[in-house]
């Protein structure tokens, strides 16, 4: 059996066997555990075959998915130098001074990070961002960088797409080596919800660098120094990457009514970002609320009290960002997050295709293959269709983000929570709630996780139909959401400006909160003895050995991590599964070619489904590789 395996090897095939082929290859020398990993695999499609993927809420069957076309590349060329040979050349220092010197305008692409977090509820797969990565990275090797990692793609990797996250970053950073990669990283809190232990936070810091990152994009979401500084200190000690500090952008300079946070207020955060060490200073506008002539004053003063560049990110949910990025680059903005036409618009960023077009002939034109870029954006377009399921339903730019202010990546989340609870026809009501509560709540910054406490609160309040008279009235007999309460704890860091004492009463009753960084109540991690502990809990059952990245993981989401791992063992590798079958199972007579690791692949037909027998089980006939393979799936309906 395994002589047939070597026979389809595609490194055999093309005579590349050198001396190390058996030690390289292992898995084609193994004749029990390709066919058990076979087994496992039909196990999985047999199972949404029947069942469906539980994650896919609502299907349409009069969806036509066509095969997204991938644009032509030169496969057999070496890669232009690009920005992370630039990086490599200069240092991060050298770099950020190459960059402020730029005439042109530079763009982030945040397709593969926070376009689909903001549209499509983070649910993009690695294979369907793989398929284009060597590609887009030989044909616009002139990009600044790709926003490929962190923010919600962590979890939601783990939690929904049953895949490895490190492994998606090793993957796309050996298909792009030569242009930065970036990541967004929620400072103390790492890529989850609450503040972690700094050294945990400064480990997965280093192990990002060296999976793959050049970018840290850092913020808190609370605008909190003490929760930034440190991050910028583990990127600068550990990496030899680009610290990015970012500040969350709320409110409305222009609005002499809102006095918490102004221009001056933004001008000394950006200066103690300066100050903490970042290379780059970056605008986080998660919500969309920077206007076009408020971006012009913030830009303007910001290029003229601070030394290092400045990156600018928004999200389009009013649907005139591009207006403000115009402004932004009038007034010397170094570099703006744009997403690839497909994906772009509404809660995403706006249009990369379209920015390009609109500045060309102008002084800080950036000349990109602008032809490329609209067939990557079809590509993304076609794409998009595998993953309707996940849409927000938004069809068009609102005004109303300005009174509500949700961020765009939590847009698209809170529109199946709210369906979850029943709420689905009060989603207008559960906006006006979110805006309400952070009133409440002093105004305060929102975004992830504290967008979430104010989300929380709002869904808590419209489901029990609760108006925030109730809540001051009766607050001592309500029992509220866990996350509201640990923000009020000081879990999140210390607000803009404080708690309002009076609500953080009615809150926390008598728990008392803390005023100091919540990571000084937290134990440091004892890596040697815990990974040991770690790696015995788990043992081998994915079918290599468990690594630090994966010890990380499971520290940030040890429940999470629990059931991947578990789901590993029962279905083993899922990510290479085509997404449509991924998500929609198989139709009878469709022929799908799977990898299940390097070289070894494996041709799947779906002949038939059976009836469900008196226990209700299924059988479901393939053919894989040619071989007759049933297996029996229980029947959850
Ligand atoms: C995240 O933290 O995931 C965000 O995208 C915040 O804007
Ligand atoms: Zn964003």
């Amino acid at each position: 059996a395994f002589l047939d395996n070597i026979l389809k090897d595609p490194t055999f095939r093309r005579g590349e066997v050198t001396v190390n082929y058996i030690k390289n290859t292992p898995e084609l020398f193994k004749i029990t555990e390709p066919r058990n990993r076979a087994t496992k695999m039909v196990n999985f499609l047999g199972d949404i075959i029947v069942n469906g993927n539980q994650d896919v809420k609502f299907t349409d069957p009069s969806k036509k998915l066509v095969s997204p076309k991938i644009p032509k590349f030169p496969k057999n060329e070496e890669y232009p130098n690009g920005t992370k040979n630039k990086l490599t050349e200069l240092g991060p220092e050298g770099f950020a001074e190459w960059l402020k010197k730029e005439q042109k305008i530079h763009f982030t692409d945040t397709t593969m990070r926070d376009a689909h977090q903001s549209l499509l509820a983070t649910r993009m797969r690695t294979t369907d961002m793989l398929k284009v990565a060597e590609g887009f990275a030989k044909n616009h090797p002139e990009i600044f960088s790709l926003e490929v990692w962190g923010g919600a793609t962590f979890d939601v990797c783990m939690r929904f797409l049953k895949e490895n996250p490190w492994e998606r970053l090793q993957l796309l950073r050996k298909a792009m080596p030569n242009v930065l990669l970036q990541m967004l990283i929620r400072g103390s809190n790492g890529v989850g919800y609450t503040a972690y232990p700094d050294n945990l936070i400064e480990k997965f810091v280093q192990e990002s660098w060296e999976n793959g990152i050049d970018i840290f994009r850092i913020f808190d979401s609370q605008n909190w120094m003490k929760s930034i500084a440190p991050c910028i200190e583990h990127v600068r000690k550990k990496t030899d990457g680009l610290a990015e500090g970012a500040m969350c952008y709320t409110g409305d300079i222009l609005d002499p009514n809102r006095t918490k946070y102004t221009l001056d207020y933004y001008i000394q955060l950006a200066k103690d970002i300066e100050n903490a060490g970042a290379h780059i200073l970056a605008i986080k506008d998660m919500a969309g609320l920077l206007k076009p002539y408020a971006a012009s004053e913030l830009v303007s003063a910001l290029k003229t009290e601070v030394n290092i560049p400045i990156h600018l990110h928004t999200h389009d949910t009013s649907s005139i960002q591009s207006a403000t990025y115009i402004k932004a680059i009038e007034a010397g903005v170094d570099v703006i997050d744009v997403a690839l036409a497909g994906l772009s618009g509404l809660t995403s960023q706006p249009n990369f295709n379209s920015m390009v077009e609109a500045l060309r002939y102008h002084e800080r034109e950036n000349k990109m293959n602008v032809e490329k870029l609209n067939e990557y954006s079809n590509y993304w377009t076609n794409v998009r269709e595998y993953y309707y399921p996940f849409e927000s339903g938004l069809k068009a730019g609102t005004g109303e983000v300005y009174r509500h202010e949700i961020p765009g990546g939590q847009y698209s989340n809170l529109v199946p929570q709210a369906e979850a609870l029943g709420l689905k026809d009060r989603f207008t009501e559960i906006t006006e709630m979110y805006a309400k509560v952070n009133q409440l709540f002093g105004d305060v910054i929102k975004v992830t996780p504290s967008s979430k406490v104010v989300g929380d609160m709002a869904q808590y309040l419209v489901s029990n139909n609760l108006s925030i008279e109730d809540f001051l009235e009766k607050g001592a007999s309500l029992s509220f959401p866990e996350s509201v309460k640990s923000f009020f704890k000081g879990d999140l860091g210390q607000p803009v400006g404080g708690f309002p004492t009076e609500i953080q009463k009615i809150i926390l009753r008598d728990e008392k909160p803390y005023t100091d960084r919540p990571n000084a109540h937290l134990e440091p991690v004892d890596f040697d003895k815990e990974f040991k502990a770690f790696k015995e809990k788990f043992g081998d059952g994915m079918d290599r050995e468990l690594l630090e990245s994966d010890f990380l993981s499971y520290k940030l989401y040890p429940k999470v991590f629990e059931d991947l791992y578990e789901h590993y063992v029962k279905y083993g590798k899922v990510m290479n599964i085509p997404s449509k079958n991924f998500f929609y199972g198989m139709e009878p007579g469709e022929e799908i070619i799977v990898e299940l690791d390097r070289g070894k692949t494996l041709l799947i037909t779906l002949v038939s489904v059976g009836d469900a027998d008196d226990e209700g089980m299924v059988t479901v006939f393939f053919k894989v590789n040619g071989q007759t393979r049933n297996v029996e799936i229980q029947d959850k309906s």
